[in-house]
């Protein structure tokens, strides 16, 4: 089902020409309404009516994730707080969070866009939709919340945590349709097979996850464990929070973008040049309809492509490949780049290895040492020494294959990996400890 076939199966030339509009519309208000971006855009010598073209938009300049901490809390914000009814924020590892703003119009179409990937996802009016992504200043809980609703199917508004409740409450409840992150959704099948209950005595038919970057291969095994289709859905709180693109059911091939709300393009995070069509690079994205808070040329961060195909679902809309990870994820060991997500898609590859691992991040000297925890299987690590041997010597192989580049493993015992009801946290990073706190 299609939630907003109008736009999502729009002819591309009209898309285009919606987009160019909204785009002008946008910048006006941008540079009437918010200083930083009148002082960024007369810094590069340019005014909105100099772009006359949606490819024009490559000559403004990019916001980032500084110009949130400049404006911190509420400088970004392009109307008057008083049609502010809504605001989220990102945690932030590291300085002040980032703060974001919505309009009552901007919830309106926040809920149709979640409407649209819930849609795509494969869940309808009679699905029972059980959100275990957190309520809260999290975009993920209340975001998909709303577009539950819109679409009139049930919801349950769990929140994370509490996994045995999770089961139960699927169980008991009926719930059809699973969303939250992959890692969760696959602790909550392992806390399943602990509690003996099995995906056949639970109506659950699809899941729809998202909030972090997952594989193929952990699709697969997901799909597997909990008898379900799984979907990818991207988004990013700066941006609106989930809703930005979604998979569909029918292909699993890439996310749609909802390109009648952002205009993307992918650039080379070095240059800052934009690539061509279904070249990997950085993300960035323009909103073309947000009212609170509008970004221009927002630099995400993350890796993907871009790609039209025609789409058995009959979308028009582009597809962004799942994101493989961030510019900023990037280790860079003995010179080889090397994301988490190549490591999870490697193991998985591997027969007797758990999909639970963590990558420990220190310095030696001058140069980044790496070390990946994989957590064996029950019959495995309490089998012989010989045996466990022999894996360790396989994933030692596996890997380096998979990364160009030899790196050390250590196997660890079932279930010792921290399990999260959020975001895995699949790296240690051991090289920035405050030296206040060092003993040498
Ligand atoms: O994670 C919004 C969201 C909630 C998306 C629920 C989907 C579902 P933030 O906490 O601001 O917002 O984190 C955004 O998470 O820049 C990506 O690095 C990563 N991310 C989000 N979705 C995906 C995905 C939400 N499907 C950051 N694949 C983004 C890979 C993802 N990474």
């Amino acid at each position: 089902m299609i939630f907003e076939p109008e736009y999502e199966c729009m002819p591309r030339d009209e898309l285009k020409i919606l987009q160019f509009y909204r785009l002008k519309r946008q910048l006006r208000r941008v540079y009437e309404r918010v200083p930083a971006y009148r002082k960024k855009m007369e810094e590069a010598g340019i005014k909105p009516e100099d772009i006359r073209s949606l490819e024009d938009i490559r000559y403004l300049p990019f916001t980032t994730k500084d110009d949130f901490r400049e404006n911190y809390p509420y400088g970004l914000f392009a109307v008057d707080m008083e049609e502010i009814v809504r605001v989220h924020s990102s945690s932030g590892t590291t300085g002040k969070p980032t703060v974001v703003g919505y309009t009552k119009r901007d919830l309106e179409t926040w809920s149709n866009l979640t409407a649209r990937v819930l849609a795509a996802g494969g869940v309808r009016k009679n699905d029972v939709v059980q959100i275990a992504f957190g309520y809260g200043l999290f975009t993920g809980g209340f975001g998909l919340h709303y577009g539950a609703e819109k679409l009139g199917a049930t919801v349950i508004p769990v929140s994370s945590g509490q996994t045995k409740r999770q089961i139960m409450i699927m169980k008991d409840y009926g719930t059809t349709a699973l969303v939250c992150t992959p890692s969760y959704a696959l602790h909550i099948a392992e806390v399943m097979e602990e509690m003996g209950v099995s995906p056949e005595e639970l109506k659950l038919k699809v899941g729809l996850f998202g909030a972090e970057p997952w594989t193929e291969n952990m699709r697969q095994e997901i799909e597997k464990r909990l008898g379900i289709d799984a979907t990818d859905n991207y988004g990013l709180s700066e941006v609106m929070g989930p809703g930005v693109s979604g998979e569909c059911i029918e292909a699993k091939s890439g996310l749609h973008v909802f390109e009648d709300h952002f205009y993307v393009e992918v650039i080379n995070p070095e240059t800052e040049e934009p690539l061509p069509e279904g070249e990997w690079g950085e993300l960035v994205i323009t909103t073309l309809t947000k009212e609170g808070l509008p970004l221009i040329r927002y630099r995400t961060r993350d890796i993907t492509r871009l790609y039209y195909e025609e789409c058995p679902c009959g979308r028009t809309l582009i597809k962004m490949s799942k994101p493989s990870g961030r510019t900023d994820d990037m280790l860079i060991i003995r010179g080889v780049n090397i994301f988490p997500s190549q490591v999870e898609e490697a193991l998985l590859e591997i027969e007797g290895v758990s999909p639970h691992f963590q990558i420990i991040v220190d310095r030696k000297g001058y140069l980044d040492e790496m070390e990946v925890w994989v957590e064996a299987s029950e019959n495995i690590f309490f089998d012989s020494m010989k045996k466990q041997k022999e894996l360790l010597d396989r994933i030692t192989e596996h890997l380096q294959q998979a990364l160009g580049v030899k790196v050390k493993v250590k196997l660890v015992e079932p279930k010792t990996i921290e399990r999260t009801a959020g975001k895995a946290k699949r790296v240690i990073d051991r090289r920035e400890l405050p030296s206040h706190g060092r003993k040498d």
